[in-house]
């Protein structure tokens, strides 16, 4: 059958059309009035943005083009009948709208395999970092360190026509997609691993892989990476990993710069960063109260995090309104594979106390835990024990869902950012004498 570009470009003019047509008969219409609180707020709930690959509600947590994660788990082709979803399969999807057959994804996973390779001049820069620089520098620098051989910058410096940029656009973001795994892992072995480096398996799909080359080949990690690689590529576009990457790609910035905004952006600890900051405090909890505490000790240890002025990590979202079904699926796939894990346990009787402390605060909007609150536990389980590591892991998942967008917004010609910008000055002088 045709090949993923094919069908991407298939789809491309019927979009187009229809980003037309609503340009011409909605585009007057009014989508709400912004407050001055939202202008100062971090532009909370201003819809102002087009994102195509997946839609959040506040309440039933993200839906990738129409589909929740169960509807993910059960309809895209996983490695073995009954598992876990191939992530190729998740940016078929996400490229295309549609759900692929296993033939499909295989030829993704291939298409992936022949875009692997990395210059040596990218493992050259990343051996130069010290050793101690943090997992998502390096992972910054690594993409960066690959934007020397953009097909998009090369192709605009010879002047190609804006109808095409869609197509250079999605080459880079194949080449770096298909090169993320090894960089990470790279990242992974030269940190915690003495330098010493694992080839890749061409026989594994694109997920098993990164766990392969980082030295992991245990099934059910295999498996748990699989889920991973799945659940944290998009959760529309106005997080701050995903929105920086649509900034600067509305710049025509090529895929590598506007990734590189994205993965630093998601390396802060109220965003991507929260991950390595669960676990670090929930070692904290096993130091100071022991392995299995109590339901009451473990209250008081939440109220004296908030009163010592931090925030509980893994809790509490922007926009959700619930409990994350992407912390929902993880804890699924523990209460299967490691039930009787103490780590798993203490997440769990967190589970049980925390909404109710952050209620009582009366200011935390959503009581309830994020993506980030289980994802350190499987890693952990399964032997992926340095922390500081996780956000890389969530970076090459996310440029998925960032660079799919991507692709889709040089498609249908979305122009550069530029929201407006306010003065205190100014909206006190709008407002006088009201
Ligand atoms: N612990 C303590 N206080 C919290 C809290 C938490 N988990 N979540 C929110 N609050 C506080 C805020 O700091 C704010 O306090 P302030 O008025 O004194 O500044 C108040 O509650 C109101 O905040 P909000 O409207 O409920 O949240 P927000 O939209 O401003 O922020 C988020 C959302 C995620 C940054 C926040 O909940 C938080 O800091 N959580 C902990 C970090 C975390 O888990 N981040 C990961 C999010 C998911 C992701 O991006 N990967």
């Amino acid at each position: 059958g045709p090949d993923l570009k094919s069908v991407l470009a298939a789809a491309i003019p019927a979009e187009q059309a229809r980003l037309k047509k609503i340009k011409t008969e909605l585009g007057a219409k009014s989508l709400g009035e912004v407050t001055v609180d939202q202008a100062i707020g971090g532009m909370r709930g201003i819809p102002s943005m087009l994102w195509e690959t997946s839609l959040l509600d506040a309440e039933e947590g993200i839906r990738f083009r129409g589909h929740n994660i169960p509807e993910l788990q059960s309809k895209l082709p996983a490695a073995k009948p009954g598992g876990q979803p191939l992530p190729e399969g998740l940016l078929w999807l996400l490229l295309t709208g549609q759900i692929p057959t296993k033939a499909q994804v295989d030829s993704v996973s291939e298409e992936l395999r022949r875009r692997s390779a990395l210059p040596k001049y990218v493992t050259r820069v990343l051996e130069e970092l010290p050793r101690e620089t943090h997992p998502m520098t390096q992972l910054a620098a690594g993409i960066l360190a690959l934007q020397p051989d953009s097909k998009f910058a090369a192709a605009y410096e010879a002047g190609l026509p804006k109808a095409k940029y869609w197509d250079p656009v999605y080459e880079d973001s194949m080449n770096l997609i298909a090169k993320l795994p090894a960089i990470a892992a790279f990242i992974y072995r030269k940190t915690y691993c003495g330098g010493t480096y694992v080839d890749a398996d061409p026989k594994l799909d694109w997920g098993a892989n990164l766990a392969h080359m980082m030295g992991f080949d245990a099934e059910g990690c295999q498996e748990m990476m699989r889920l991973y690689l799945t659940i944290h590529a998009d959760h529309e576009g106005g997080n701050v990993s995903a929105h920086a990457t649509h900034l600067v790609g509305s710049a025509l910035s090529d895929p590598y710069l506007s990734l590189n905004a994205g993965v630093s952006g998601l390396a802060g600890p109220l965003h991507g960063l929260a991950n390595q900051e669960v676990l670090r405090w929930m070692f904290e909890v096993q130091k100071k109260l022991g392995p299995d505490p109590s339901k009451e000790l473990l209250t008081q240890f939440v109220w004296d995090t908030l009163k010592s002025g931090k925030v509980v990590p893994g809790y509490g979202h922007a926009v959700l309104r619930q409990t994350d079904p992407r912390y929902t699926c993880q804890r699924d796939f523990a209460l299967k594979h490691m039930p009787d894990y103490p780590l798993f346990k203490l997440c769990s009787n967190l589970y049980d106390v925390v909404p109710a402390v952050l209620a009582k605060t009366g200011k935390v909007k959503n009581p309830w835990p994020n993506v980030d609150a289980h994802s350190g536990v499987l890693l952990q389980y399964y032997g992926i024990t340095e922390e500081s590591f996780y956000t890389v892991l969530f970076g090459v998942s996310r440029a998925l869902g960032v660079l799919s967008q991507g692709i889709w917004s040089r498609a249908l010609g979305l122009p550069i950012e530029r929201p407006k910008s306010l003065t205190m000055g100014i909206i006190e002088q709008k407002f006088a004498g009201v």
